[in-house]
């Protein structure tokens, strides 16, 4: 597994820094929806989730948390702790966040709108539905 990052170009002039995000540009896909999780407590892990089929950007608009990605096979760790790259996470891919800072702001955009039977929210089945789709190829 390799890790998509994003890198996004740093608009602005002397008055501060600026990003645009445009779908199918920036954003590899047409967004469907946006949201973001701040105000994390201490010691919270969050997502614990693959998706089917959703496909997301993720980005670390302030402050830093950490990302683990697993495809079945890998694991990777990243900290997320700039708002100038985004980190593209596939479909039926495991992840986790953890280590929010008190200020950390996490902004996701989707490709679909929020389902809750698009997810595997048990790691077992995830590794099933990853050895059925590896044995299949
Ligand atoms: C993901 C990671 C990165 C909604 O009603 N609509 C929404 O669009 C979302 C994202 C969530 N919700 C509800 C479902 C739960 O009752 O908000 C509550 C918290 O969601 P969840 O426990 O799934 O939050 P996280 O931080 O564990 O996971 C979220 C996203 O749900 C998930 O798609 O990939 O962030």
């Amino acid at each position: 597994m390799k890790i998509e990052y994003i890198e996004f170009n740093v608009l602005g002039d002397n008055r501060g820094s600026l990003i645009a995000l445009e779908e199918e540009n920036e954003v590899p896909f047409q967004i469907k929806r946006v949201y973001y999780i701040f105000d994390t407590q201490v010691n919270v892990k969050r997502g614990l989730h693959a998706h089917k089929e959703l496909e997301q950007l993720m980005i670390c608009i302030n402050g830093s948390c950490k990302l683990s990605l697993d495809d079945g096979q890998t694991k990777l760790e990243i900290l997320l702790d700039t708002p100038s790259k985004g980190i593209r996470i596939r479909k039926m891919i495991w992840h986790e966040m953890y280590e929010f800072s008190q200020d950390c702001i996490l902004m996701v955009l989707a490709d679909d709108f929020y389902s809750e039977s698009d997810y595997i929210r048990n790691y077992l089945e995830f590794q099933k539905a990853y050895e059925m789709k590896r044995d299949s190829n």
